[in-house]
């Protein structure tokens, strides 16, 4: 038993008990109310369930177990999953433990790579990645237990081990389909010795002669693990897996989410929209020609990739962090100069156009421009790193969820018709 297992059945029966009792003394009290308005919403703002990985504040942005997201930018990704399922920090020897159960798993089966050989050139990276994942759903350690009649109680030890086993894939698997898809040559074998980021970052075959990109990865892998439950991946994820399906169906269902433009593809536009304008201005432009560039787009109807959001209404402090990171090792750099530029005229162009109710930067607005300085330039593989991060967050969020018993999903929907009787 690995350690964050033990750790994880010392916690779970006392959470547990726990929320038993807070659903006995305050089961009947209310904590949401549902207008008319979010009912044609996309359910914006409605609590109606629990996530406990982590929560966004609207004002602070993305807080893990309870800690700002900016208090530990310097902790590698295989701490965050530790501090996601467990609620703290792990030590030393958990993580080296983790670590050692990761390099256990590392290789992706040679079936996946014959399947995923028969795909045309011109298919997404993220088709690939998710079947990829889709493809090894038949060795799902809890779609065997339970056919073989596991107890209820137990089910979030299997979603454990079929998380840390496809994580530990995930690496691997965006590598090699990053060589694959982008004619880079015969794939790289994972090295055990390399840490998550540091693997991924070896098997793309990327020179990083400074050891800067991999601290790069580190930093990309860790700030994407999780958003709380609602966006589109996680909540998709979390949707599917209630139905028990395994882990490989429910990863990737939220992951077909996360491939959308309005989700974590956004970061794959982004660095489309900042390329183009360097194209078009032959490099970096002025900050009135930028402003300009910004109204055109919104005039002919497009939005600003890297800009709004649903629930923030502050700069993002994963933005916050990227642009850290470039302002200490980029240095006279068009495109990164571009990303910063925006950042000057975008919230102002969108307040001023007054339709997004968050005009600040979220996530993918900055990510893209550093990966780009590290030679890892093919844009639309972006969506796919993103996946092989938050695949974190949705493991915790499905081993917490199976531990506490959370049934099947099954909100209730209403007619117009009902709508208009009832008010
Ligand atoms: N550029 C232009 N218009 C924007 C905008 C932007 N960046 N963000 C919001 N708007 C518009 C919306 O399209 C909407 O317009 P309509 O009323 O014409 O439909 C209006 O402002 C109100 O939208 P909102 O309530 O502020 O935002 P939503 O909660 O509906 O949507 C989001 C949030 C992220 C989808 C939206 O801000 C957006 O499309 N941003 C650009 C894409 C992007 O960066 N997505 C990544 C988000 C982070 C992630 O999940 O990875």
């Amino acid at each position: 038993m690995t350690l964050l297992k033990k750790e994880l059945a010392t916690q779970i029966p006392l959470i547990r008990d726990d929320i038993k009792a807070l659903i006995n003394e305050n089961g009947d009290r209310q904590i949401s109310n549902v207008t008319v308005a979010q009912a044609y919403s996309g359910l914006r703002g409605i609590k109606a369930f629990v996530c406990d990985t982590s929560s966004v504040d609207p004002d602070k942005g993305l807080i893990i177990r309870g800690i700002p997201l900016l208090d530990i930018t310097h902790i590698l990704p295989e701490e965050v999953l530790f501090l996601l399922l467990a609620g703290r920090l792990p030590n030393k020897n958990e993580v080296k433990d983790l670590q050692r159960e990761f390099s256990a798993h590392l290789e992706v089966p040679d079936y996946v790579w014959k399947v995923l050989s028969e795909f045309p050139d011109n298919a997404h990276p993220m088709t690939l990645f998710n079947t990829g994942i889709m493809a090894m759903q038949g060795t799902s350690v809890f779609r065997k237990k339970y056919d073989e009649g596991v107890p209820k109680a137990e089910y979030w030890e299997a979603i454990l081990e079929d998380g840390i086993r496809l994580l530990a894939k995930l690496p691997a698997l965006g590598a090699g389909i990053y060589r694959m898809r982008f004619n880079k040559g015969a794939r790289i074998d994972p090295d055990p010795e390399q840490d998550w980021a540091g693997n991924f970052v070896h098997m793309t075959g990327i020179s990083d002669d400074s050891g800067d990109f991999h601290k790069l990865m580190q930093l990309y892998f860790m700030l994407h693990c999780d958003h709380e439950g609602g966006n589109v991946s996680a909540f998709a994820a979390h949707t599917v897996a209630s139905a028990l399906s395994d882990p490989y169906y429910a990863v990737s269902a939220g992951l077909n989410g996360l491939a959308g433009p309005l989700h974590g593809l956004a970061n794959q536009e982004c660095l489309k929209f900042v390329l183009n304008i360097r194209d078009e201005f032959r490099g970096a432009p002025s900050i009135d020609e930028l402003r300009q560039y910004c109204w055109n787009r919104l005039e002919r109807g497009r939005v600003i990739p890297g800009y709004g959001h649903a629930v923030l209404r502050c700069p993002d402090p994963r933005f916050a962090a990227f642009i850290d990171f470039g302002k200490k090792h980029i240095h006279d750099d068009e495109v990164f100069d571009i990303v910063t530029g925006l950042f000057h005229v975008v919230p102002d162009v969108l307040k001023e156009q007054g339709k997004a109710k968050n005009p600040w930067p979220n996530v993918d607005a900055a990510s893209g421009s550093l990966l780009y300085y590290y030679g890892l330039q093919e844009y639309n593989f972006y969506t796919v790193l993103f996946s092989i991060s938050r695949t974190m967050g949705m493991i915790s969020q499905m081993v917490w969820e199976r531990a506490l018993g959370i049934p099947i999903t099954r909100p209730k929907s209403v007619t117009t018709d009902w709508i208009k009787q009832t008010v």
